[in-house]
């Protein structure tokens, strides 16, 4: 049930309208799904797959809805609003609600995976298995994490090679205790401000910086504004997939496995668009005359080491990050 409260309570719903179309569709079977990306973004791409197979294999009982490009707020409220079943599906960035979700912060913390392959075997196996339940503790059903790919920095005024290079520079971050102390131990200047904000915040020069991963610099134009790449890898952090508990457990046992099976299906899909769109996005930032440059990671490293070390004073942090360290 959606309460009319809830609905009102949304500003964002509320202005795009779908607040009526949410409330219909609980009726309906149909399952609201929303992500702050594109409609042809790889993460929307998945979810769209997942839906359309749920679909054929209800014969149409049940299928999906996307809201995708942010049209029903942030990734803080989606999640919020997923919580009480406002809407169903959010598909989210793990560095973005890790606050409320402390398991999932050492996957967050910078140069935690090696490479992608290490990233995808980490949440593919029994550390991602063991994460994934942690999200039911408020509200949330864990289905799947997706790709992100590595985050590097970009920004408007010159190449970034060292941490010294990023003195004074005003960088956006989520809203997230670890991007802000991990931007704030680079020697940058933290700046959490909503991911729909950041072009024009670049465009303004409210921001000097922000860091993200190819296909987002990409398909946000961000490249547009902000024309120096350096390239830092610091965090691997995956996407995650979340659906609303209350949702879920109302669905009966058979279509709860069904979803189960088709966004775990949904992974190897979202997987192979992504590595295409990673490779064109930056193809297509290179041609536009983005200046690209390796930064000097190692130094980078070093930097986050002290931030890193005060997380893994937490036992149940430290275990999982040395978890992931062992990990083949
Ligand atoms: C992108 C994620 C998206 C986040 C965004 C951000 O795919 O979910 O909202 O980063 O930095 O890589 O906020």
């Amino acid at each position: 049930m959606i309460s009319r409260r809830l609905l009102l309570g949304t500003g964002a719903l509320a202005a795009t309208g779908a607040g009526f179309a949410l409330a219909q569709s609980a009726a309906e079977q149909v399952i609201t799904a929303v992500d702050v990306h594109p409609r042809d973004y790889p993460t929307v791409e998945a979810v769209r797959w997942m839906g359309q197979e749920i679909e054929r294999e209800t014969a149409g009982r049940i299928s999906f809805r996307l809201y995708p490009s942010g049209q029903l707020g942030s990734e803080t409220d989606t999640v919020n609003l997923a919580r009480f079943q406002v809407l169903d599906i959010a598909r989210v960035y793990l560095g973005a609600v890790n606050n409320m979700f402390p398991a999932t912060q050492p996957l967050a913390l910078p140069y935690t995976f090696r490479d992608e392959g290490h990233m995808r075997r980490v949440c593919d196996g029994d550390i991602g298995r063991d994460i994934l339940p942690t999200f039911e503790r408020r509200g949330l059903v864990g289905l799947a994490f997706y790709d992100s790919g590595f985050r590097s920095m970009y920004n408007a005024r010159h190449p970034i090679h060292t941490p010294a290079d990023m003195r004074d520079l005003k960088v956006r971050v989520p809203r997230a205790d670890i991007f802000i102390e991990m931007l704030d131990a680079m020697g940058a200047n933290a700046t959490p401000i909503p991911f729909g904000e950041v072009f024009t915040g670049l465009q303004t020069h409210l921001i000097d910086a922000a860091e993200n991963n190819w296909a987002t610099f990409q398909s946000t134009r961000q490249y547009e504004v902000a024309r120096y790449w350096s390239q830092t890898d610091h965090c691997g952090a995956p996407e995650a997939l979340l659906m609303s508990k209350a949702r879920f457990d109302g669905l009966s046992s058979a279509d709860r496995d069904l979803i189960r099976a088709k966004a775990r299906e949904s992974v190897p899909i979202m997987r192979a668009l992504w590595d295409q769109k990673q490779a064109t996005a930056r193809q297509t930032v290179l041609d536009a005359g983005v200046h690209f440059n390796q930064a000097d990671t190692e130094a980078f490293r070093r930097a986050v080491e002290p931030m890193k070390r005060r997380w893994m004073a937490d036992d149940a942090i430290a275990a999982t990050v040395r978890r992931i360290d062992a990990h083949a």
